[in-house]
């Protein structure tokens, strides 16, 4: 896909603030640092888009970012704060619950991770929560120009056999280098296929 216009939209505190626009949203979520907003203009071929609004105090918002005037790159904010508790919500915040498992114009959540590190607890239970909640996802390897490609892959068949002790099917995997910029076809033409895929209904 063709990335012909991007442009930071609106940053919202809660989901009723999202307009009802009708447009399609793709979401990124993930621990602080994971590489969030690099994806995010690396993907819109901006470098300086996710910052605009990466001012203090937005970080705890959803940052909307208007592609092609036709859909949403959307940055979410960063979980693994909080002390663990019983309570999704308590652990991965009322705004990231709320929107991940509600947003009804959410088409796609893309759950970041480090390809440097073995499966995290906190990661591990965020996508057992997107499980129960029927959340689509796919799963997103980040910062894979700091190790040699054999050692990316070792650590993903790792995480593919923690992941396949819970779930019976995968989901999709994608591995990324802001830096290098790569990864960045394989995530557009996903998002590019899954919108085409749902006009012909
Ligand atoms: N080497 C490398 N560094 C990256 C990559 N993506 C992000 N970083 C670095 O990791 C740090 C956190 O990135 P950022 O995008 O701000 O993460 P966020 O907190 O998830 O939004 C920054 O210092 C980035 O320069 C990558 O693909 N490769
Ligand atoms: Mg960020």
């Amino acid at each position: 896909m063709k990335i012909s216009s991007a442009a930071f939209s609106f940053s919202s505190g809660k989901l009723s603030q999202i307009p009802d626009d009708g447009m399609p949203e793709f979401a990124f979520i993930g621990r602080s640092n994971v590489g969030k907003s690099s994806l995010i203009n690396m993907l819109a071929g901006n470098g300086a888009l996710a910052k605009v609004s990466a001012t203090p105090g937005k970080t705890k918002l959803i940052n909307h970012f208007m592609i092609n005037r036709q859909w949403y790159l959307v940055d979410l904010p960063g979980y693994g704060y909080a002390k663990a508790s019983k309570s999704d919500v308590r652990e991965f915040g009322k705004i990231i619950t709320d929107y991940v498992c509600k947003s009804k114009k959410m088409w796609f959540l893309f759950v970041l991770v480090d390809s440097r590190h073995a499966p995290m607890r906190i990661d591990l239970d965020f996508m057992t929560m997107l499980g129960r909640e029927g959340v689509p996802f796919g799963i997103v390897f980040t910062k894979c120009d700091k190790q040699s490609a054999s050692q990316t892959d070792a650590n993903i068949k790792v995480y593919e056999k923690v992941l396949s002790e819970y779930w019976e099917e995968l989901p999709p995997i994608f591995r990324t280098s802001s830096v290098k910029r790569e990864g960045r076809d394989g995530i557009l033409d996903f998002i590019e296929q899954s919108m085409s895929s749902e006009t012909v209904k």
